[in-house]
């Protein structure tokens, strides 16, 4: 039995499923709601230490991380193939996973946070507020949030976002230009997958032309993914209107300041070495 504790409007839990539902699989979904602190339920944190979801348990051995909880499932249930066979290609989609892990994961977080997980965090009592600060103990966790809870798109962190966008994006244009339309070759892989609920995300919230405007071949992959029936019933059927709305309403609050920091980080980075 595969038991997956998850979290309506999470990318991690959103990449497990979107994985469960390509390989055909029924799992049973246990609710932690992370705006009720239930990721620090002591029970919950003798299954993952860092207090996060997703955390999947199958056949009573629990497997964290999103990334190796997508690859645990390909491991396990081999049919449909996610993971492509030959080395050379396996490295060039864990290129995808290790973007997120390394870049992405940490970005829409800071995103989605500054538009509107920020105006949650404002009504959920000091106690509450508090402890997810400490985020069970974690330094790089607690100045993440904190910082971004205090300033908003003005924290650092939502710049460093930004690039993590822009880097992810200009890789994936040469990448499907030399190649597509998947990022490794004709079919969907775990890649394809790892990417999917982070594009997802800017575009609910509006804002996913900003990196995407001069990207064609990066628009027919995201027209395509979309459309993916594993990505529909793992992802965006599994909103709710008040979440699409919520995205809607919120993204636009910060759209100008995120165009600015993409305009001076791309001048940036065209200047001379
Ligand atoms: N690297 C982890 C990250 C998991 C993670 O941070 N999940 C978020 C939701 S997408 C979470 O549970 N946040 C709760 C918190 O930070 O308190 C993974 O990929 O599973």
């Amino acid at each position: 039995m595969i038991i997956l504790y998850d979290f309506g409007n999470s990318v991690c839990c959103q990449k497990v499923r979107i994985t469960l539902r390509a390989k055909g699989l029924e799992w049973r979904s246990v609710r932690v709601d992370l705006f009720k602190g239930e990721q620090y339920d002591p029970e919950y944190l003798k299954y993952n230490p860092k207090g996060v979801v997703p955390t999947l348990v199958h056949d009573g051995t629990p497997v964290i991380e999103s990334t190796l909880i997508c690859e645990y499932l390909d491991d396990t249930f081999p049919d449909p193939p996610l993971v492509p066979k030959e080395p050379a290609q396996r490295a060039r989609m864990r290129l995808w996973s290790k973007m997120v892990d390394e870049g992405l994961f940490e970005g829409v977080a800071e995103i989605s946070f500054s538009a509107m997980f920020r105006e949650k965090m404002k009504h959920i009592g000091p106690e509450l507020r508090e402890k997810r600060y400490r985020n069970v103990g974690d330094p790089r966790r607690r100045d993440r949030v904190r910082s971004t809870y205090e300033h908003g798109v003005q924290s650092p962190f939502v710049l460093h976002a930004v690039y993590a966008y822009e880097k992810a994006f200009r890789l994936l244009e040469q990448t499907l230009a030399a190649g597509g339309p998947w990022v490794v070759g004709k079919n969907p892989t775990l890649g394809d997958i790892s990417l999917m609920p982070f594009a997802a995300r800017l575009d609910y919230l509006g804002l996913l032309d900003l990196w995407t405007a001069d990207r064609p071949h990066v628009q027919q992959w995201w027209a395509m993914a979309r459309e993916w029936p594993s990505f529909k019933s793992g992802l965006s059927d599994l909103l709710s209107e008040a979440e699409f709305a919520d995205m809607k309403f919120h993204g636009p609050s910060i759209r100008d300041d995120l165009k600015g920091l993409l305009e001076g980080l791309r001048r940036d980075m065209a200047a001379p070495r």
